[in-house]
């Protein structure tokens, strides 16, 4: 072929082309089949690969792989792209009007969805797509031209040769998204939660071939800069952005008065599900261009435009099943697991039941018809029933642990469901960590990383195993050396000398505290009576209360407590309270705590004063013998100065103990 021929075919090519593409993409009224059209598309690009002198930036050929250089570079945005204020109540939606109708009563307002996606500017000159970029943050955002090429509802050329920059929203098709979710899920991939993720992922990839395989769309619905222009309002704009050829916002009704603009929210409401793409709202825009910039904008959002935002979208589906697993802190948390809705933009399954009560109240059970939604448009829950399915029986969390198969227990006054088994592998990391910290065992180096390596190599099922890993086991695990591993066994060793107030806080018993744990061993002297004390015993204990009483009683009536404190005792941890142990030289004595001591907590330093029969107080009075001062100590030891007690530090403190 002949240029001169060649350049005339590739012309009217290019111009058959654009037509029917906008009749597909953006009309949705294709008049010839997708054949026909790949055999003119075929004929161009060979026209274009024996004279690519011929090739043009508007070329249909070029929305794939057209030159993706620049992508991303930082592009100022001449007109910023604002954002909305967001209204949640007709009632807000009545006074933004007042605002505008007070200074314009003839106002009038255009109402349109608002699409959940990305914001983009669209610039063109002499009527060529010349580049594309994100929103960023309203004035300097990103260069995605290569990207927003493939959208094949954007005009690469428009209908007439203007210079104009556009506004418009990039989304992802709920269909689209469906497909795209569901083919992640096949290949094993990471899902998108909701299109307006996908298409935001979509357009920042750097290979401008992915982002054409992710079929995004746009709706276009402001003109940024057009200069000669006649348009005097928004509607009219809109009009005007048709015939250039864009995919415009797909309603916009005009409206002068506020409750027809409310009766639209209304409307635009209950369509909102059965659109084909996802919307956050609707926005309500003041229609004049004159209007707006009289009543002009924050420093953040015009004054003349308003976001309404939409409850939470409400679907119905049907519940499956109802899963029960055990947590960290042994509560037994229900889940319902219902077919797959789109709600709110993204599938959902799955739903927290809460507990026992939750269940109750909705009634909620196997087989049931209910409605569910997405709390911040993110959680979903299950709103109510709609109904049971026949022959339904009523839903009970298990009696035992589905983790380990003890016998769970719901407290008083509470509407969780426990596991209290100190092995249940669903709570043995917490519960370790726990038992090896400092105001409980107190066993130096063994924190959560240690722990976590130790219970994920196997080496430790319960807390008593501890007392059984040798030097070597520490050794297999990575960062471990001799001397690291030595001292960790040393401090296991050491441990097993401490009060029985530290092993009974260390056990992990509910609402039994360190001071709770510090009652018990007085009270009880040794491991043995305390397991022995029957439940009024236990409740007759100062400071002890029904709960406290039960909850104790609970954990030591478990075979698996009973075999772990056996295996504690039979590892050689001490078992008695060595409160009788150590005399008496401050009995009668108060002390005041204050400050930061260089060495002991201020646990540990109660400890000491209370094996030596002397009391802490929280503040001091004439009363108080010896105020323990620390670093920065504040108003106690002012107040001891004043009242002439006597202050010590913490080396006095330890002439007085040793
Ligand atoms: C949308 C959408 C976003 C123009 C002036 C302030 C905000 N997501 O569909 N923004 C606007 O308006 C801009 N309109 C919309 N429809």
């Amino acid at each position: 072929m002949k240029f001169d021929a060649a350049q005339a075919r590739a012309a009217e090519l290019r111009d058959l082309l654009n037509y029917h593409s906008h009749k597909y993409y953006v009309e949705d009224n294709p008049e010839i089949g997708d054949y026909e059209y790949d055999m003119l598309q075929r004929e161009l690009a060979g026209i274009e690969k024996e004279f690519p002198e011929l090739i043009t930036p508007d070329s249909p050929t070029q929305r794939v792989g057209g030159s993706a250089e620049g992508m991303f570079e930082p592009v100022v945005h001449a007109v910023p792209l604002e954002s909305l204020q967001d209204a949640f109540g007709f009632d807000e939606v009545e006074a933004f009007s007042k605002r505008v109708k007070d200074i314009f009563a003839d106002a009038e307002y255009v109402v349109e969805p608002k699409i959940d996606g990305l914001s983009v500017a669209l610039e063109y000159e002499n009527g060529v797509f010349v580049r594309g970029s994100t929103r960023g943050d309203g004035n300097i955002g990103e260069d995605v031209t290569a990207n927003l090429r493939t959208v094949n509802s954007i005009p690469l050329r428009l209908k007439k040769d203007v210079t104009i920059e556009v506004r418009g929203e990039v989304y992802m098709p709920k269909k689209v998204f469906a497909d795209l979710v569901e083919e992640q899920e096949q290949n094993g991939e990471k899902t998108f939660k909701n299109p307006r993720n996908a298409a935001a992922g979509s357009l920042r990839q750097k290979n401008p071939k992915i982002t054409a395989s992710r079929n995004l769309d746009i709706f276009v619905f402001n003109i940024q800069r057009y200069e000669g222009s006649e348009i005097t309002g928004h509607k009219q704009s809109i009009d005007f952005l048709k015939t250039l050829g864009f995919k415009t916002i797909p309603f916009y009704n005009k409206f002068n008065n506020i409750s027809d603009v409310i009766g639209e929210l209304e409307r635009i409401g209950e369509i909102r599900s059965s659109l084909p793409f996802d919307i956050d709202g609707a926005v309500i825009k003041t229609d004049s261009f004159a209007q707006r910039a009289e009543i002009g904008s924050t420093a953040k959002f015009p004054r003349w435009a308003l976001a309404f935002k939409y409850p939470p979208e409400e679907k119905e589906t049907t519940v499956v099943d109802i899963e029960v697993a055990v947590g960290r802190t042994g509560v037994l948390t229900p889940t319902a697991v219902f077919e797959p809705v789109l709600v709110a933009g993204s599938t959902v399954s799955r739903a927290t039941l809460h507990n026992q009560d939750f269940i109750d109240e909705k009634d909620i059970r196997l087989g049931d018809r209910v409605v569910i939604r997405k709390a911040g448009d993110i959680i979903p829950e299950v709103i109510r029933v709609v109904s049971h399915s026949e022959n339904s029986e009523k839903f009970s969390l298990p009696d035992i642990c589905p983790s380990c198969g003890a016998t769970v227990i719901r407290e008083a006054d509470e509407a969780a469901v426990r596991c209290v088994n100190p092995e249940c592998p669903a709570q043995l990391l917490r519960n370790l960590i726990h038992f090896c910290s400092r105001d409980a065992m107190d066993i130096e180096g063994m924190g959560d990383a240690v722990l976590e390596k130790l219970v994920s190599s196997g080496l430790l099922t319960k807390a008593s195993e501890i007392y059984t890993l040798k030097k070597e086991d520490f050794m297999t695990l990575e960062g471990f050396k001799d001397k690291s591993s030595q001292n960790l066994i040393d401090a296991i060793e050491n441990s097993k000398k401490n009060d029985l107030a530290k092993l009974v806080f260390a056990l992990g018993i509910r609402h039994v505290g360190q001071k709770a744990g510090k009652f018990l061993a007085d009270h009880f002297g040794t491991m043995e009576n305390l397991m022995n004390a029957d439940l009024e015993q236990l409740k007759s204990i100062e400071g002890f209360g029904d709960i406290m009483a039960q909850s104790v009683a609970d954990f030591f009536a478990l075979e698996q407590s009973k075999n772990e404190i056996e295996a504690l005792a039979s590892y050689g941890v001490n078992m008695n309270s060595l409160k009788e142990k150590i005399d008496n030289r401050f009995e009668g004595k108060t002390f005041v705590l204050t400050g930061t001591l260089p060495t002991y907590s201020r646990n540990e330093a109660s400890e000491i004063i209370e094996k030596f029969g002397g009391k802490t107080a929280s503040s001091v009075s004439k009363k108080t013998s010896y105020v323990l001062a620390g670093e920065e100590a504040g108003s106690k030891l002012v107040k001891a100065q004043t009242l002439g007690v006597t202050i010590i530090n913490e080396d006095e403190f330890n002439e007085m103990i040793k």
